[in-house]
């Protein structure tokens, strides 16, 4: 498997480091980043005021090669996330924010840095995948990704930035997948769409995974004379444009040398994390919005026409912050459903969706089997799972779960199977799977309450039920994540 790149420009000088001594601080000479996008044409302005909104509240995944959590760029606003590499035992680095290359601090700073981010109140949420030298393997960006899913909470929006990109034939359709997946639950992600091969020619982003995910931002690189960079990767599946610079004028943000230390760097890397800050801008002003709303409207809202050298596959479109309100819309779909079974019954859980910017009024909850309705029920905003009662033992069915509000019917939840409806009786040993499932590609941890000790036990991917009474357990979708809590019935 080839190794994952940072979407960096391959060769390019690193401009000399300000030293700790030396080091700049607010305001910055060189923001030239930010003074662009808040205005639609050229000349710059000096002006580098964005916007009221701060992005406060709002998580922003940055995957990469971890975050100097002690700069002063954060202020104390970087959240160790998890650590994949030293998970997987390729290299050690402690602790999890820290950053031994570099990338990574770099673009947070420039998603969420005080002075030169985009929404300098955002959280950064540090998942470290590339090791100190800017790389990375596929498999690492996967489980990140999928720890991504089981950590960040449905129905409120959150942003994950991907600077970094792989071949799609070198496996980028695991990448893809779990991209699609983090959308699908709300989740908005933005991905440099990539600098080119290793000699710097620029390639068509449907062939980088994940710049090629439809419902991802995709985002090439400008330089500050308004061109699109040679070096950055066009054609249909780019989105929008930003600031990503050359090695003439690159752009300032954090570094690692200190808290105070400050680096110019080029890139699609640096253009996809400043559309990351737009997204949390426009996330904290409307928390409900469901990502294809955010996207659309920051698609919708780059200035068109402005920008030289974009060549005829690529969309002219720069990035523009306008934080104007985004029309409200239906919601999106429940994510993080989980059946479980005993006698005669399933019950279900699932996580409310994005609101779409109006409240939510009721959520549907059907059972099927064999693809026909057997019962419905509709609850009120509030209630996550409900139990469905007198079904018939010895069946599996499928259950489907929509939210509505004052706009209309929401997207539904693919369909989930259940395990085998039947009677959990002493002294059965069954697979875990029989018994609860998860509609989607994570596993379920499990945890037996103490007081059920006596009365079920998992061993391995096996529950065993051993004496009749109610078997409390708790279901995560991974180690961090808030467990859904079941009570089975044991009879004799
Ligand atoms: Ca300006
Ligand atoms: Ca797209």
């Amino acid at each position: 498997m080839r190794r994952i790149r940072r979407a960096l420009v391959v060769g390019a000088l690193l401009f000399p480091m300000v030293s700790a001594t030396t080091a700049v601080s607010a305001p910055l000479p060189d923001a030239w980043h930010l003074d662009r996008i808040n205005q639609q044409q050229l000349p710059l302005d000096s002006n580098v005021s964005l916007s009221a909104l701060t992005g406060a509240g709002i998580n922003i995944y940055i995957v990469d090669s971890g975050v100097l959590a002690s700069h002063e760029q954060f202020g104390g606003r970087v959240v160790p996330g998890i650590d994949i590499p030293t998970s997987l035992g390729d290299s050690v680095v402690t602790p999890e924010t820290t950053d031994c290359d570099g990338h990574g601090t770099h673009v947070s700073g420039l998603a969420a840095g005080s002075t030169v981010g985009v929404a300098p109140q955002a959280r950064i949420i540090a998942v470290r995948v590339l090791d100190c030298d800017g790389g990375g393997n596929v498999r690492d960006v996967v489980e990140a990704l999928k720890w991504i899913r089981g950590h960040h909470k449905s129905g409120v929006a959150a942003v994950v930035n991907l600077s970094l990109g792989v071949d799609l034939g070198d496996n980028g359709a695991a990448i893809d997948t779990q991209v699609a997946a983090l959308i699908e639950e709300g989740v908005v992600v933005t991905v440099a769409a990539g600098n080119g091969d290793a000699n710097a020619q620029a390639l068509n982003a449907c062939n980088i995974s994940p710049g090629d995910v439809p419902r991802a931002l995709t985002v090439g690189a400008t330089t500050i004379a308004d061109s699109m960079a040679t070096y950055s990767n066009f054609g249909p599946c780019i989105d929008l444009l930003a600031p990503g610079g050359t090695s003439q004028r690159p752009v300032q943000s954090a570094w690692i040398t200190s808290p105070t230390s400050y680096d110019m760097d080029v890139g699609t890397s640096m253009a996809s994390p400043l559309v990351a800050g737009y997204a949390a801008l426009l996330a904290q002003q409307q928390p409900g919005l469901c990502t294809d709303q955010i996207a659309n409207a920051i698609v919708a809202r780059a200035t068109p026409g402005v920008l030289s050298g974009v060549g005829p596959t690529t969309a002219n479109r720069m990035l523009f912050i306008n934080t104007a309100p985004i029309e409200v819309g239906v919601p999106g779909q429940p994510s993080h459903v989980v059946t479980s079974i005993d006698n005669a019954s399933v019950v279900a859980s699932w996580d409310a969706p994005c609101d779409g910017g109006s409240p939510i009024t009721a959520t549907t909850v059907s059972l099927l089997r064999n693809g026909k309705v057997l019962a419905r029920k509709i609850v009120a905003p509030g209630t996550t799972a409900v139990r469905f009662s007198g079904v018939k033992n010895n069946y599996k069915y499928q259950v489907v779960v929509k939210a509505r509000n004052a706009i209309g019917e929401g997207v539904a939840t693919h369909r989930v199977t259940t395990g085998m409806v039947r009677n959990l009786r002493v002294g059965l040993s069954t697979p875990l799977t029989y018994v609860a499932t998860f509609g989607g590609d994570l596993e379920l941890i499990w945890n037996v309450s103490s007081s059920s000790r006596s009365i079920c036990r998992v061993m391995g991917v096996r529950i065993r039920f051993l004496r009749a009474g109610t078997c409390k357990i708790g279901l995560r979708t991974n180690a961090d994540g808030t467990p859904v809590l079941r009570s089975l019935r044991v009879s004799r």
